[in-house]
């Protein structure tokens, strides 16, 4: 233990404690903007490139950035003195002497580091007012937007793209005054082997990087009379869009997110989770016919886009492990225009499938061409969590006061099993469910699997299935997928299924969700809500969805038919 004395409050910390710790430990706040330390995660960005948390420590000439200077013996600190407030009001007017001014404008605009920062330090004038950058903005992808000209170089992403999804696309690009983050020879982000998972622009602290915003063709469809407008809601939305209404982190708000969208006007609002479920049908088919006709083994999920990106780019040579299965989202939007336009007697041409997802490769995903069937895609706009949320507020909606409203059927019904696909184990726990009860002959009764569940970013279990051993791998942020697949080709690890992730944490923590400002509690929070939802079914497998039965019986005819390929399955591109 080290004795330290901060702002006089007599201390002990442990050695390996930043200053900028210890003083949070003893309810004291130091502003920050570079730093970010996602302990759960074990993700730290320590680059204290900002300059914004500098205090004084005696003895030293000069002051010292708190986020990566180290307690040690004896050390006296003061955060609160006016030489350290001076510094850090200079730090944040040098990052605004080259900003863009376009706060009101800003897609950031409320939900921005610096500007909260602005505020909060009272600056009111920029002293050093100077020239701006003007580079173009990168608007390349279908993902995400890149403005350079307002990256305050905290390097924030470049941790996440870099260190925690193993991505390797963003770095500093020019020296001096010209220098920004972005890729190698600032190629278009799509020229780039970016998975779009958005983990980048969950993090940036300005609108350096954001989502492509897509809020304006849901409401030019809304208005078209000519178009029966179709909603769909992606599990992991219900339980974090109340963030956004003030309500607290882990609030189911499932009956009131429909209610919303009804009023919006959607022609039909379906729930992605009804076919997560029909991914299961699918997906667990293939597992066991693959597990009892000799084929590849293990079988990875695919329904996280970015994941698929991930390994198209950087596992070529493994293209035949994963599962075969769209992803609930395009398999909804591929079954709204087959089966449910035949029974509304509709053309799938006039019919708009919009998806509210928590994710950002969503978007990419919708787009890709594999998933684009006579002309027209399975889905033709997705939005975010936060971009719905935009929406609500443009139309004024008090979504913490609506009231509990029910999806539409054919395509709303959903189970236990799919909810928990929102969050990191939950797409295999519900496979299991399935399977089991498909290998045995028999309706598994504990349909908990505690050991699929949990936070850490590498797992494995085994589990009993009559007289099989299941060995399942779960990963969850793209290092530690990577890491899982390098372990299972080097005949390391061996596994019968696995379930991988992009986002830390599963989907909860997508990048389209309510920015969470680096507080692990509230993914933990939306993950607790996500298994609570599931207790709250009464069904809680996905061979038990009646609607699903009844799809099955009236259209698709069995697991793994020929129609079912047709309609449900795709394949990879390297
Ligand atoms: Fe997910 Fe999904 S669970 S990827 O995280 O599988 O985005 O929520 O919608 O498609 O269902 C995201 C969330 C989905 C899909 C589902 C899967
Ligand atoms: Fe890297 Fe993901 Fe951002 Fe692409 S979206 S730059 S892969 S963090």
């Amino acid at each position: 233990m080290l004795n330290i004395k901060i702002n006089d409050m007599p201390l002990q910390v442990l050695e390996g404690t930043t200053i900028l710790d210890a003083s949070k430990n003893v309810g004291l706040k130091i502003p920050t903007l570079c730093h970010m330390n996602l302990k759960d995660f074990g993700i730290v960005n320590q680059s204290a490139s900002c300059r914004v948390c500098m205090v004084e420590v005696e003895g030293r000439p000069a002051l010292v950035p708190s986020c990566s200077e180290l307690c040690t013996e004896g050390m006296i600190i003061r955060t609160d003195n006016i030489r350290a407030i001076s510094a850090r009001r200079t730090a944040v007017e040098l990052l605004l002497s080259n900003h863009p001014f376009d706060c009101l404008v800003c897609p950031k605009n409320l939900e921005c580091d610096l500007q909260a920062l602005a505020q909060e330090l009272g600056i009111r004038h920029i002293r050093y007012e100077g020239e701006k950058l003007d580079y173009q903005k990168d608007t390349s992808s279908y993902a995400l937007v890149k403005d350079p000209n307002k990256c305050v170089m905290c390097r924030r992403c470049e941790t996440m793209c870099n260190t925690v999804q193993t991505c390797g696309i963003l770095s500093a690009v020019n020296r001096g005054f010209d220098v920004f983050v972005g890729p190698a020879f600032n190629l278009d982000m799509v020229d780039t082997s970016c998975t779009f998972c958005g983990q980048c622009v969950a993090v940036c602290p300005t609108a350096a990087l954001t989502e492509v915003n897509n809020t304006g063709a849901v409401w030019e469809a809304l208005s078209n009379p000519k178009k029966h407008v179709v909603v769909q809601v992606a599990p992991a939305v219900r339980v974090a869009i109340g963030e956004m209404f003030d309500m607290d982190p882990g609030v189911i708000t499932t009956g009131k997110l429909v209610t919303s969208l009804k009023g919006l006007h959607f022609d039909a609002v379906f729930d992605t989770d009804f076919a997560a479920d029909l991914t299961i049908m699918e997906e667990a088919s293939e597992l066991i016919n693959r597990i009892q006709n000799g084929g590849t083994l293990p079988m990875l999920t695919s329904c996280c886009p970015a994941w698929v990106k991930f390994f198209e780019h950087q596992f070529p040579d493994m293209l035949d492990i994963p599962s075969t299965c769209k992803s609930p989202q395009i398999m909804m939007g591929s079954i709204v225009k087959s089966y449910y336009a035949e029974k509304m007697n509709l053309n799938p041409k006039d019919i708009v499938v919009v998806s509210v997802m928590p994710c950002l490769a969503k978007k990419a995903e919708a787009a890709r061409p594999e998933l684009t069937k006579d002309d027209h895609s399975d889905v033709d706009i997705v939005i975010t969590t936060r971009e719905l949320a935009l929406m609500l507020k443009e139309a004024g909606v008090n979504f913490a006061g609506l009231p509990e409203g029910e999806f539409d059927q054919l395509l709303g019904e959903s189970t236990g099993a799919s909810v928990i696909f929102g969050t990191t184990g939950g797409v295999i726990e519900a496979a299991v469910r399935t399977a089991y009860d498909w290998i045995t002959g028999e309706s598994l009764e504990k349909v908990d699997f505690q050991q699929l569940r949990g936070i850490e970013g590498i797992r494995s279990a085994t589990v009993k299935v009559g007289d099989m051993d299941l060995r399942i791998g779960i990963a969850h942020g793209l290092g530690n997928a990577r890491k899982l697949l390098e372990d299972i080709r080097d005949g390391i690890s061996q596994f019968d299924a696995i379930e991988i992730m992009a986002c830390p944490g599963g989907c909860i923590g997508g990048g389209g969700q309510p920015y969470h400002h680096g507080d692990m509690e509230i993914i933990k929070k939306r993950q607790a809500a996500i298994y609570q939802e599931d207790k709250n079914k009464i069904l809680r497998k996905s061979h038990d969805n009646p609607y699903i039965k009844k799809l099955y019986d009236e259209y698709l005819g069995k697991p793994n038919s020929e129609k079912a390929h047709d309609l449900l399955h795709t394949h990879y591109v390297p």
